[in-house]
């Protein structure tokens, strides 16, 4: 193991993040079929943000001044979590592309693409149970069912131009919250820490997946350039009713955004909200 990095810093984080790298990369290729090692290699060796990772590397550093075995193992667990419900998100959305390479359901079909993500989501929570505690597991296990409920909710209200902003916000929290909160929680937990900081911790992970994930949503309304991931307008463009839509807009001017997102009235709506430094990129 790498000598212990030591306080919250930059340059610790630095250090670290190759250690969860190396750790995904083990339980991404763990299995004896070298195909299935293929499909689940593909999406966590074309990396992402890292985000989660580097929350809980930086919840270690912040509460223990060093990033423990266990520490990288969460962070790894949480990632190909991560990356296998994108692998069954891409397959819902019938996407081509995550992460710059081609998805697993646009080169081998649905079927790979169900099992690949049910290998991801079985090898993380193999490794927590084994690497990290019983508790890990469980807690992984129980984000995993927000996931799945908060993806559900999705799949079924998405294209509903009469959600109420409650009720995105309530998918949104389970759907993208609770893999951040989680993350924090394992951060606690393989720092030792007490009953209150855990549950600060908690709270914090689930606020920063929500307003992560509405700035996510704003950005594909209101960037000129920049979004995380995906390109400018993609939700507009599938008639999906996100949160700032359905909390920002009246319902007439979001059907038309939604119907015809290149009506010039859409334009100036969208140029003033532009001009919130919030979105400027
Ligand atoms: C756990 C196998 C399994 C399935 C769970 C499909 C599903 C059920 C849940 C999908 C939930 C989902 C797609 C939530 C969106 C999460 C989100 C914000 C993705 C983008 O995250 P980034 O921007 O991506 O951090 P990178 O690529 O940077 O890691």
């Amino acid at each position: 193991t790498t000598a212990p990095t030591t306080g919250l810093s930059i340059p610790a984080l630095a250090r670290a993040l190759p250690r969860v790298e190396d750790e995904i990369r083990r339980m991404a290729t763990s299995s004896s079929l070298p195909i299935v090692n293929e499909f689940s290699g593909r999406i966590t060796a074309a990396g992402g943000k890292r985000l989660r990772s580097v929350l809980i590397l930086a919840g270690a550093l912040a509460m223990r001044g060093s990033v423990t075995d266990k520490a990288v193992t969460s962070a790894a667990c949480v990632e190909v979590l991560h990356a296998g419900s994108l692998v069954h998100d891409d397959l819902m959305d019938n996407a081509t592309e995550r992460r710059g390479v081609r998805t697993v359901n646009a080169d081998w079909g649905p079927g790979p693409a169900v099992l690949v993500g049910d290998f991801m989501l079985a090898r993380a929570s193999q490794v927590a149970l084994r690497e990290i505690s019983p508790f890990a597991a469980e807690q992984l296990a129980a984000a995993v069912a927000d996931l799945v409920e908060g993806q559900v909710l999705e799949v079924l209200d998405l294209h509903n131009p009469d959600r109420s902003p409650d009720d995105a916000l309530r998918s949104i929290a389970l759907k993208t919250g609770a893999l951040f909160r989680v993350g924090c929680v394992l951060a606690a937990h393989c720092a030792d820490a007490d009953e209150v900081t855990t549950t600060r911790m908690a709270e914090y992970g689930a606020s920063f997946g929500l307003l992560f994930q509405i700035l996510d949503d704003l950005l594909d309304l209101a960037s000129t350039r920049l979004r995380l991931g995906k390109p400018v307008g993609t939700d507009l463009r599938q008639g999906v009713y996100t949160f700032p839509l359905l909390r920002a807009m009246d319902p007439e001017l979001r059907a038309l955004l939604v119907r015809d997102p290149d009506d010039d009235r859409v334009a100036e709506v969208l140029a003033v909200l532009r001009r919130g430094s919030l979105v400027e990129d």
